[in-house]
């Protein structure tokens, strides 16, 4: 079996942002650690191109929607090339294979009648040309005036049979309750779902909006674009067109997703769009809810000028420091505020001060007393240690808490400096009687250094090559080989070179 990891497809009306960057880094670290473990990964991200959003931005800029679709993808293949994320799969709806699926599918379900056509009567708002309901109402029980002149009209669509599916879903929440990560989720979805009344629309008539996939049995109607974009799950994954891909791929380790898409749309409609198509209860995905990243306290907004832009941090950082940054401080789960000033403490205490010197002392110290040369030890210090943190590592690592893992991670970096300074080698090398023990730090540091480098793989995937290179251990490396006792005796390190060097806060730079 494959594991295959998902991200949400990130709407294509507007640049990304940091929280898109977020998401992907937390899929890409656990598609790395499932690589690491040895398995075969399918890692699925991408673009979802249609709907009303992307019309209207494109409408403003008086360009056509799938160009301004194109330009905005552009931006996101960048980003994601430069913050290193590993996908195997390109999700893009605008893509025929995804496209000819959608309509497979919706014929299917109209075939045998889980589509229906009716008539619904409601509010329209004519300048923003969408219909309203009680949400944008504001508190005075009115629709404001950013909606203009407000009409009542009668339209006729397609809607997709949600309701009946209601008990079948309550019963899988409580049977199969690991479906949603964090488990505090599950409480807000079940409610969600108690509430379930009413069928979803999933049609839009052309003249309303044009920029999506034509209904199959109807070519005056494009689909909604959460039915289209769901699919990608399975479109992209073989479904319907390469069945070998597909068994081995589906059910899902997890869609990665934040908390705004739960409810209704990833933990009410696509199980319930998944039972239509006959999906077991087997084979429902697992959803890995994460949180929120937040500036100031406030959500991140463009139009109130709260944002960051990830493709800038990382050229003003690097890509391994807001990987680490985020995936340090954010609990999977959880909001986090997001602060450059706490992304440089962690850079210049976690990765300069603590893994960084570390691995330029203890590479300097064996050069300068051994030229390099190893003798290998598999008892002492930092021996059970390494073990230790391996396991604590792995366990956090299997329940998706990235924080964790790196927690135990450098509480062993530290454990490591520590060392360094109780052992004191520089002393040791002034004594000939101390040789043997002198080689048994230096050794111990070095081989510390090179599980170090494997567990911080997943997060840190470029300072791990270069760690591994100047220990001058080649060739792949998998979890196995944090085992300790996995540098020969006689191992010759490699030239030490500073992998993470210190950042001054931007206060020094005005003082000049
Ligand atoms: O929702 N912090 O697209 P999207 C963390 N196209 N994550 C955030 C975030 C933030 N501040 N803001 C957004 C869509 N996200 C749909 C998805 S999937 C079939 C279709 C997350 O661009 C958000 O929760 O608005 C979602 O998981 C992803 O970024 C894309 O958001
Ligand atoms: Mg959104």
């Amino acid at each position: 079996m494959t594991k295959f990891i998902t991200t949400a497809i990130d709407y294509t009306n507007a640049a990304p942002h940091i929280g898109h960057a977020y998401e992907k880094i937390l899929a890409d670290v656990i598609a790395r650690y499932h690589r690491l473990c040895g398995e075969d990964v399918f890692f699925l991200t991408g673009v979802d191109q249609h709907g009303q959003k992307v019309q209207q931005s494109a409408q403003k800029e008086g360009v056509p929607p799938g160009d301004f679709a194109l330009r905005v993808t552009e931006d996101f293949v960048a980003l994601w090339e430069k913050l290193d994320i590993s996908y195997d799969g390109w999700a893009a709806t605008t893509d025929p294979l995804h496209k000819k699926c959608v309509q497979e599918i919706l014929q299917r379900l109209f075939d045998e009648g889980r589509i229906y056509k009716a008539a619904h009567a409601g509010h329209y708002s004519v300048r923003q040309e969408q219909f309203l309901t009680d949400k944008e109402r504001g508190p005075d029980g009115e629709f404001g005036p950013e909606w203009g002149e407000v009409v009542t009209i009668e339209e006729e669509n397609y809607y997709y049979r949600l309701a009946e599916h209601r008990e079948w879903l309550l019963e899988l929440l409580d049977k199969r309750p690991e479906l949603v990560v964090p488990s505090f989720r599950l409480t807000e979805l079940r409610n969600a779902v108690e509430k379930l009344s009413g069928d979803l629309c999933i049609s839009r008539p052309k003249e309303r909006l044009a920029w999506g996939i034509e209904m199959p049995f109807d070519p005056e109607y494009v689909t909604y674009v959460w039915f289209d974009a769901l699919i990608n799950y399975i479109s992209f994954a073989g479904y319907l067109s390469d069945d070998a891909a597909f068994e081995k791929r589906w059910p899902v380790l997890a869609h990665v997703i934040g908390k705004d898409i739960l409810i209704p749309a990833h933990g009410v409609y696509w199980p319930i769009m998944l039972h239509g198509l006959g999906f077991t209860d087997e084979q429902m995905p697992p959803l890995l809810v994460h949180g929120y990243i937040n500036l100031g306290g406030s959500k991140i907004s463009k139009s109130l000028g709260n944002t960051v832009d990830p493709t800038e941090l990382v050229a003003k950082y690097s890509a391994g420091t807001l990987r680490y940054y985020l995936m340090r401080d954010a609990a999977t789960g959880y909001d986090m505020d997001f602060s450059e000033e706490r992304l440089l403490t962690r850079h210049n205490a976690d990765l300069a001060n603590g893994l960084g010197n570390l691995l330029n002392r203890s590479l300097n110290m064996a050069r300068r007393y051994r030229e390099g040369k190893l003798k290998k030890v598999t008892d002492g210090a930092l021996v059970t240690e390494a073990a230790e943190a391996v396991t604590k590592w792995q366990a956090a690592m299997d329940s998706f808490a990235i924080h964790s893992a790196l927690e135990a991670v450098w509480n062993f970096v530290a454990r490591c400096n520590a060392y360094v300074e109780e052992s004191a080698p520089w002393k040791m090398a002034k004594d000939e009687a101390l040789a043997q023990e002198l080689d048994g730090v230096l050794y111990r540091l070095s081989e510390s250094l090179r599980i170090i480098a494997i567990l911080i793989s997943p997060v840190l995937p470029e300072a791990s090559r270069q760690i591994l290179l100047q220990l001058n251990v080649t060739g792949e490396v998998t979890l196995k080989d944090a085992a300790w006792g996995g540098l020969p005796d006689g191992h010759q390190l490699g030239e030490p070179v500073p992998v993470f060097p210190r950042i001054e806060a931007p206060a020094a730079d005005a003082e000049k």
